[in-house]
């Protein structure tokens, strides 16, 4: 932690993307701030996932900002989901025509943090030797952003290339005449099979889980849609803060259970073919609350995949029986289901028969060998608290976020960590995260933010904390909704059971955004409720 500071800062923010952005924005003009970004470009997420096929599974229309009524009338999104390289140039045009990038240092990695008790000053170093001092540190370093990459042993044996889907190069990859492995199969690999296989002489599709997915739907914006949502823009931004993922999907109060089964399965086809994702998940008003609502949206779900897949064995393969539907985050897809139909595809299950060791040829199962000239790794991440324990960071008394977050993350209002005072997180851990739209949610969560740092600085006060006590109030809110729910049911990245060994609990707050906000600005309401200023 040694070394001359290089420059001193009120606002530290870590990340440059969506999130990060806006608070460089909305923070700039008040106060010194710098923007540390790990990537060569802004963007975040839609800088680094550039694998094929990436694309959002929100309408673009609601995934983008609205904190700029000139900005959301002249962007025209080309499809109804946009694409990376789409995002990646919203990310970029907006860093200019904001005139961000005099702040953003990119390619700079935040090693470590110590905060100064004394001085009330965080230290914040980098990778490039840069030693900040800063009032406030924001960490916007995204839900899943620390890629989780499986340490099969013998990878340096490999004679072929391995890419992680968040590595793909910007270049492209000619996979011509080349036996690829894909690796998973959650939202990342289901979106980039089908390119794969039409690329590849030949895909092999490793799957551990098999997921539930619904098609995306996707298609030129319809300019008539476009114009008719941009009209009334501004109140529709607000109308989506008031729903429970932020997003203007269409809500209903009828049971599934109250339905017979020719009504469901109208009601169901109809979600199925909406262009909506998640719409499945509301269809029924239970379908997150009853297991048997729920059941009725799996089967529905498992009789799609029977019927477009016509090897029945590899259907049932793909069939998804050992968690709710939505459990896990449901995917969208285009085309993967149908891909199964392909001579150039084959599902290999490493449930019954986990992988133990890279080859030089390619990859060892328990039970068989596979020769591969590529191997993709869709393999997730080390979601809502990898990002941050990443970071070596030390709060008061010497305490390392480390060692605090050993078996899960404690916060308030997934916002600060007691004992790391002056450090906001924006979706952090026992937040909405995903099941938020995170644009629009993180603007938000910014202005939060923003607001707390103005109104300490307004008062006079140099620092701000929360406790333990509030971090249990929230741990006991957060866990008690999850129990309404079948999230728990499933082994994800919502409860990080998507990594052997990582010991967290439920790390999403599931009660909908209205309900989380509501805390957050009553907290501060009543008198900062949770908070200790000083
Ligand atoms: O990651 P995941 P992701 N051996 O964790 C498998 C968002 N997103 O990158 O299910 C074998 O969902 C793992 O198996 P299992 C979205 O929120 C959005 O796909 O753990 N397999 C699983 O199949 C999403 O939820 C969009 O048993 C192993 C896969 O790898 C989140 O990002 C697009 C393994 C990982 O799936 C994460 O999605 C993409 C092992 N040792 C992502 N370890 C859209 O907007 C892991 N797996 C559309």
């Amino acid at each position: 932690m040694s070394g001359n500071v290089t420059e001193e800062l009120d606002i530290c923010i870590i990340g440059a993307g969506f999130s990060g952005l806006y608070a460089t924005y909305r923070l700039k003009n008040d106060y010194n701030v710098v923007c540390l970004e790990a990537g060569s470009g802004v963007g975040g997420t839609w800088f680094w996932n550039r694998y094929p096929g990436a694309r959002v599974d929100i309408q673009s229309v609601e995934y983008s900002y609205g904190f700029d009524e000139e900005l959301q009338q002249e962007w025209q999104w080309p499809e109804y989901f946009s694409d990376q390289p789409e995002l990646e140039r919203y990310a970029n045009h907006v860093a200019d025509r904001f005139d961000l990038r005099g702040h953003i240092r990119l390619s700079t990695v935040v090693t470590h943090m110590r905060f100064d008790e004394t001085a009330n000053r965080w230290h914040v170093h980098t990778d490039k030797g840069d030693h900040f001092l800063c009032r406030y540190v924001i960490a916007a370093t995204g839900s899943l952003s620390a890629a989780n990459s499986p340490d099969w042993p013998d990878r340096d044996l490999f004679r072929g290339d391995i890419y992680h889907t968040t590595q793909w190069p910007r270049e492209g990859l000619d996979l011509s005449g080349k036996r690829v492995g894909l690796i998973g199969t959650g939202s990342t690999g289901i979106q980039a099979a089908p390119i794969l296989a039409q690329q590849a002489e030949h895909l092999t599709v490793f799957q551990r889980t098999p997921t539930f997915s619904m098609p995306s739907g996707n298609r030129p914006l319809d300019r008539a849609y476009e114009r008719e949502w941009k009209q009334d823009y501004a109140n529709r931004r607000k109308q989506m803060l008031d729903t429970y993922g932020a997003s203007l999907i269409a809500y209903t109060d009828v049971s599934a259970l109250d339905c017979t089964p020719e009504e469901q399965d109208r009601i169901l086809e109809e979600a199925w073919t909406s262009q909506k994702a998640s719409q499945l998940l509301v269809a029924f008003v239970d379908v997150m609350t009853d297991p048997a609502a729920n059941a009725v949206v799996a089967e529905f779900v498992r009789r799609k995949i029977r019927t477009i897949v016509k090897d029945p064995e590899t259907a049932e393969l793909l069939c998804p029986k050992t968690y709710p539907i939505g459990g896990k985050r449901l995917c969208i897809d285009n085309g993967y289901y149908e891909m199964y139909n392909r001579d150039n595809v084959t599902l290999v299950d490493v449930r019954s028969s986990p992988i133990v060791a890279y080859t030089p040829t390619g990859l060892r199962t328990q039970d068989a060998s596979y020769d591969l000239d590529v191997i993709v790794t869709a393999t997730g991440f080390d979601a809502i608290t990898g990002a941050m324990t990443r970071i070596d960071i030390e709060g008061v008394d010497q305490q390392k976020l480390t060692d605090k977050w050993a078996h899960g993350p404690t916060t308030y209002l997934g916002a600060m960590v007691a004992g790391f005072p002056n450090l906001f997180m924006i979706h952090g851990p026992m937040t909405p995260a995903a099941q938020a739209q995170m644009i629009t949610t993180g603007e938000w969560l910014v202005d939060w933010t923003a607001g707390i740092i103005d109104a300490l600085e307004r008062d006079g006060y140099a620092r701000i904390d929360t406790t333990e006590q509030a971090e249990k109030v929230w741990a006991d809110e957060v866990d008690t909704v999850s129990q309404y729910t079948l999230h728990r049911q499933a082994a994800s990245w919502y409860n990080g059971k998507n990594i052997e060994g990582k010991d967290t609990g439920f790390m999403i707050y599931v009660a909908g955004f209205p309900r989380f906000a509501q805390f957050c600005t009553e907290a501060v309401a009543n008198g900062f409720e949770g908070f200790v200023r000083s």
